[in-house]
């Protein structure tokens, strides 16, 4: 299997993220891409190529082309205003206030186009942002060209990201950008299964009235769990996406035997839909040990995981999201590949 990888995401190199009301060494740091990058070495699992540039048409065909701008431009007039650290926002428009106005100023634009304080905009995170976006890109050009499965292996992750606004670490939609590839060159039907902990809310947003590529994820239940405000079961798709997204919210402190039945029913719903191409929002935050996540999967269950991903034998992209125990985070992700590729 190859795996598409970049050195760029170090430019994404937060001081601080602010965690439970401190702020604290960023969880989402260069070191996991590395982790990852080192044991696809030591496993023997196949070549690693740099990411070809795909300009930003790709990404124009998910993302609005303000938010875009913003993303490109928002850390120059960040120091100018306030000076050389990490740029957060502090407030957003809730119930009763208007969605309808973008501010003028740097901070008004942070508020407008985020959804959190915990992700950082430093003075590389467009390069980093723009180069994962490429990784993935980069994958989903290989399943064209006839491979039955790539691994992009982005960062920063994407699934929170939606058309116009940031957060989760998350800036650019990588998954999203690379199903959309897929669709643009002739791929009827694309599926995405998205196993992270969390619920991608950013690719189930884009995708939410689309027939065309459907959405379904296995995560933290909202109820109790970041994103809190999507991934509910009853989030069925609208107009001619009703009936192709599907949520699985599980409860805190799942085990194998209870995740396993719940990705199988997912992975029947993909194969009823028999799509032309499969991307995996791949996240291993659901380890027992993750330092932000409350599942418990085990090394050995990620091996597992990729057995029952390869049962759909479609061409599939694996594409990086989250995961931050990083000593087990290589192991654990590329167990999944390993799963997948002796199946
Ligand atoms: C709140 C938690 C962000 C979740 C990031 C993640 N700062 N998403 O792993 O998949
Ligand atoms: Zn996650």
């Amino acid at each position: 299997m190859i795996t598409v990888y970049s050195h760029d995401h170090r430019y994404q190199n937060a001081t601080v993220e602010l965690i439970d009301g401190k702020l604290m060494p960023p969880v989402e740091n260069p070191k996991r891409a590395e982790m990852l990058l080192s044991r696809v070495h030591e496993t023997g699992l196949g070549d690693v190529i740099a990411p070809h540039d795909f300009g930003l048409e790709p990404v124009l065909r998910i993302h609005d082309s303000g938010f875009v701008s913003f993303l490109q431009t928002a850390w120059d007039t960040w120091i100018i205003e306030h000076g050389d650290y990490d740029a957060l926002p502090l407030n957003w428009a809730t119930r009763t206030m208007r969605h309808d106005r973008i501010p003028e100023t740097i901070d008004g634009k942070l508020s407008y186009y985020s959804f959190d304080a915990g992700t950082p905009i430093t003075a590389g995170t467009w390069k980093a942002a723009i180069s994962s976006a490429n990784v993935a890109l980069t994958g989903q050009s290989l399943l064209q060209r006839g491979e039955r499965v790539a691994f992009s292996l982005c960062r920063p992750p994407g699934h929170h990201a939606a058309a116009d606004f940031y957060g989760g670490y998350c800036f650019l939609n990588n998954a999203a950008i690379a199903a959309q590839a897929l669709r643009d060159a002739g791929a009827a039907r694309v599926a995405i299964l998205d196993v992270d902990y969390h619920h991608g809310n950013g690719t189930q947003a884009i995708f939410y009235d689309r027939a065309d590529i459907l959405f379904t994820s296995i995560h933290a239940n909202p109820k109790q769990e970041y994103p809190y405000f999507l991934g509910y079961d009853d989030e069925t798709g609208a107009g001619e996406g009703e009936g192709y997204n599907r949520n699985y919210p599980m409860p805190w402190g799942i085990q194998w035997d209870d995740y396993y039945p719940v990705l199988t029913d997912a992975l029947q719903f993909i194969g009823d839909y028999a799509p032309d191409a499969l991307v995996i929002s791949l996240g291993v935050d659901t380890f027992e040990t993750d330092p932000i996540s409350k599942f418990r999967l085990v090394s050995e269950d990620f091996l597992r995981m990729g057995e029952a991903i390869a049962r759909v034998a479609k061409p599939t992209l694996f594409v990086m999201e989250g995961g931050y125990a990083v000593e087990a985070l290589g192991i654990n992700a590329v167990n999944v590949l390993l799963g997948f590729e002796n199946a």
